[in-house]
């Protein structure tokens, strides 16, 4: 086992690793910004080291200053959280080249499922279930080929960028008058976003859910599948609620994706935690990425299964063999995750500043993980995530109840937090019944215009 781990990332993730050190007895190093100097990962860590000025490119995505900061240090590995650099293959690539263990995946994976295109092919020699689409990236300049091949998909249709991901560089298309100029402009964002013009076609699905299967897979090619997450609860591809298990779907079928997951980990050469997205309409899957990272919505995963995924990477980058088997993954319960952002609730416009004032809601099967405290001060420069609000209960009943509770006890003043939209949603008659799509939300704010009772 290691004896020193860096940390390569900031807010709640890296407060989220440094525990798991803890709890494994290892040390670990945090890196921090000019600005994330009084961070509460950074005041409790047994080292730490300024890398750089508050714009990521300058910290926490500049590479030779983490790659240095680790040889300084002395750490043996690299824990790259989520976001930032975590699924970046030359930032794996280098720090193995420079004699640190990357917690995570081999660089050719990463780069692999960063190829959307790629990744789709990869599922389907698996026998993962992908979208029906064009057989791989468009051509250039066969606008016949192209006209024929969204024809035969029938409309509409969704162009999405090779390089894209996580909702960037994707357009619907509705009418086949349009397609063409849309691919074009598709391809000039593209290029100028990812520097890769290289676009594919989909059908475009018009209301599904956003279901995702969480797998660790050890450096022996062993594999386990820890059941499926609900993201479904979104604006803007962020996602505010998700929870453990998805209801309405069977467990058969679940099963079956499960196994087909594991069966590309394996045909990869997979290692790591990773994520399989698939959107699910009418009682089916369909791939559509793969997170080579572990996620924000990881901890709904370890409340109803038990195991910590954090310390189970460090495990498997350490070279040990998955502790776990499939027949001891034992799904318990349901749990659900509530983002709690630094925001306005109407508008949603970000509210950094100075947290007078706070305290979080707790009791049994309730978990924060959160990064701030009484007196910190949110920095303008990140993503305003300040809190996440995890409920377990029995069923599902049980846990949003336990939620809005902890919800209602939660506070913070100084600045503005969405708690408020969070307990909308959990008193929202469909979203209770089950009714979530990847539009609910979108649709509920726009209709709505969101009022919210004084209490
Ligand atoms: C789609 C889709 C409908 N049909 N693909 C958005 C993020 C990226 N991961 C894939 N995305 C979508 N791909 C087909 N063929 C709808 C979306 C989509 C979406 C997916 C998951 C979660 C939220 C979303 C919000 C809007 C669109």
């Amino acid at each position: 086992m290691f004896e020193k781990i860096l940390i390569a990332n900031r807010g709640e993730i890296a407060l989220r690793v440094q525990r798991a050190c803890r709890a494994l007895g290892i040390r670990s190093v945090v890196v921090y910004s000019d600005t994330d100097r009084e961070a509460k990962y950074v005041k409790l860590a047994d080292e730490s080291v300024c890398i750089g000025g508050a714009r990521a490119s300058q910290s926490y995505l500049n590479i030779p200053a983490i790659i240095a900061a680790a040889e300084i240090t002395n750490a043996q590995a690299i824990h790259p959280g989520y976001g930032f650099l975590s699924e970046n293959a030359e930032f794996a690539h280098q720090a193995e080249e420079s004699g640190f263990v990357f917690i995570g995946p081999r660089a050719a994976n990463i780069a692999m499922m960063g190829d959307k295109v790629k990744a789709k092919e990869m599922m389907t020699k698996s026998g993962v279930p992908t979208v029906p689409g064009s057989d791989g990236e468009l051509p250039h300049k066969n606008d016949k080929e192209i006209l024929k091949i969204a024809k035969k998909l029938t409309y509409p249709v969704i162009i999405k960028a090779v390089a894209g991901g996580g909702g960037r560089g994707m357009r619907v298309v509705y009418k086949e008058e349009d397609l063409l100029q849309l691919i074009e402009i598709t391809r000039g964002e593209a290029l100028s976003g990812f520097g890769n013009d290289g676009v594919y076609l989909e059908k475009f699905l018009s209301n599904p859910r956003h279901i995702e299967i969480q797998v660790l897979v050890d450096e022996y090619g062993n594999a386990i599948y820890l059941g499926e997450r609900d993201c479904s609860m979104q604006r803007r591809h962020q996602k505010v609620i998700e929870e453990a298990p998805a209801i309405n779907i069977k467990p058969q079928l679940i099963k079956e994706i499960g196994l087909s997951c594991l069966k590309a980990c394996k045909a990869m050469r997979y290692r790591g935690a990773g994520t399989f997205e698939f959107l699910y309409e009418n009682e089916q899957f369909y791939f559509i990425e793969m997170n080579t990272r572990v996620q924000v919505e990881h901890t709904i995963t370890e409340m109803v299964t038990g195991i910590d995924i954090v310390k189970e990477q460090i495990y498997i980058a350490s070279g040990e063999k998955l502790r776990y088997k499939q027949d001891q993954v034992k799904m318990s319960g349901h749990a659900i995750e509530c983002r709690i952002n630094a925001e306005d609730p109407f508008n949603f416009i970000p509210s950094p500043g100075k947290i007078d004032q706070c305290h979080f809601g707790g009791g049994n099967g309730i978990r924060v993980d959160s990064h701030v405290y009484s007196g910190y001060t949110v920095p303008p420069n990140y993503d305003s995530m300040i809190c996440k609000i995890i409920a377990h209960g029995e069923s599902r009943l049980e846990a949003i109840n336990k939620m809005k509770t902890a919800l209602l006890e939660t506070n913070f003043s100084g600045i503005k937090s969405n708690i408020l939209l969070h307990l909308k949603l959990l008193e929202d008659r469909n979203f209770i019944e089950g009714g979530q799509s990847i539009h609910y939300l979108e649709k509920l704010i726009a209709l709505k215009n969101i009022s919210y009772d004084s209490k």
